[in-house]
């Protein structure tokens, strides 16, 4: 039975012939357009991740309309943070744009719904800020160049036992959002192998605004650090609650920390928090400073984690299309599992056959309202 609002199209790949060129690599032409679709949380709650993903896409895509042989067209889809929302784009981009790529969602608790469509369509997707567990082995159409969890925790809890001789912490978890309860998971495995005790185990629900009964437990059980898994809706007021009601432990957080809207809207609450991740603007990646200067440029802003591995998909695709010269879904799918120690801002990226993405995770500190590399 085919899924209640995907089927695939009547022909998947109508435009087959237009999408195969001559030449491969850099020699490649192709006459049509190969179509991406993008599907991003540009409002609500993930928007402070989507607006920079939006940035980062842009840019890349528009320094590959300066090489020869390939032109994308790239349709963006707002998801508005919604899980509807973000089912119904996707359904679109498949069915009606028919998109030979899916870039996005942002959102793990979005993405769960969203690829077992693009799996069902056989239209290949590549996460680009998806990090829970369980994301690639979705299908073989699924990929990401995002850092899982599983990784950048099991690289920041270890810096940060170091750089603190933690003994003890306290856990502060939303239950409720796909990403948060599965990188929940994951500090739980990582802190009992690095021998760490958990002295309060807290829980609350996406939208939540008040955590004081929460954070009087966890004061109570005076634990050497916090580790928080939360969306920034929820871990800014949090944060703030924490350091009023005198918690002053340093805090440990997942993806969702790396972010400027943390230190802007957290301000001196926001010192001592450490994160890992998949990008520094320290990091002596290859381009990477040309990146953070393109970008700054254009936008007015520096970039964050967000934006560069937006920016490094388009990269991705570009590779995928190249290496067969042909834009087509089959081909674009085979091409992103096999991309070998690509050097990219990210630093040297791989992605393997299951759709998994490998590189070195960083780990970063918040120092005199900055991120720093602590490891
Ligand atoms: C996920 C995430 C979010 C924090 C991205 C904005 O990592 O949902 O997987």
């Amino acid at each position: 039975l085919a899924s209640a609002c995907v089927s695939e199209s009547d022909a998947p790949d109508a435009a087959d012939d237009k999408l195969v060129g001559k030449g491969t690599g850099d020699e490649c032409v192709i006459d049509s357009p190969v179509k991406v679709g993008l599907v991003l949380s540009l409002t609500g709650g993930a928007a402070f991740a989507g607006e920079y993903q939006q940035q980062g896409l842009e840019l890349g895509f528009e320094e590959l309309a300066a090489k020869e042989g390939v032109k994308y067209e790239v349709i963006t889809e707002d998801d508005e943070t919604t899980l509807d929302v973000s089912i119904a784009a996707t359904e679109k981009l498949i069915n009606r744009d028919k998109v030979s790529v899916l870039v996005g969602p942002t959102l793990s608790n979005q993405a769960f719904s969203t690829f077992e469509d693009a799996q069902e369509a056989g239209v290949p997707a590549l996460g680009i800020s998806t990090t829970a567990e369980g994301i690639t082995e979705i299908g073989d159409y699924i990929f990401r160049d995002s850092l899982p969890e599983t990784e950048a925790l099991a690289a920041s809890i270890p810096a940060a036992k170091d750089a603190l001789g933690l003994k003890s912490v306290a856990i502060l978890s939303d239950s409720a959002d796909e990403f948060t309860a599965s990188a929940y998971t994951t500090m739980i495995e990582v802190l009992k192998s690095e021998g760490i005790e958990v002295v309060a185990d807290e829980k609350f629900e996406t939208g939540d605004e008040d955590f004081r009964s929460q954070l009087t437990k966890v004061k109570e059980a005076n634990p050497d650090a916090v580790v928080l898994s939360a969306l920034p809706g929820a871990t800014i007021p949090l944060v703030k609650q924490a350091r009023e009601s005198g918690i002053t432990a340093p805090m440990i957080g997942g993806n969702a920390f790396n972010s400027p809207v943390m230190i802007k809207n957290l301000g001196d609450a926001a010192e001592g928090l450490i994160v890992g991740g998949a990008w520094s603007d320290a990091l002596e990646s290859q381009g990477n400073a040309e990146f953070i200067a393109a970008y700054t440029e254009k936008y007015d802003r520096a970039p964050d984690q967000f934006a560069a591995q937006a920016y490094v998909a388009a990269q991705l695709i570009d590779q995928a299309v190249r290496a067969d010269c042909d834009g087509n879904r089959e081909a674009i799918k085979d091409n992103l599992g096999q991309i070998m120690e690509l050097e990219t801002i990210l630093g040297p990226l791989s992605i393997d056959e299951e759709g998994e993405v490998h590189q070195e995770p960083v780990v970063q500190i918040i120092k005199d309202g900055k991120f720093e590399i602590l490891k």
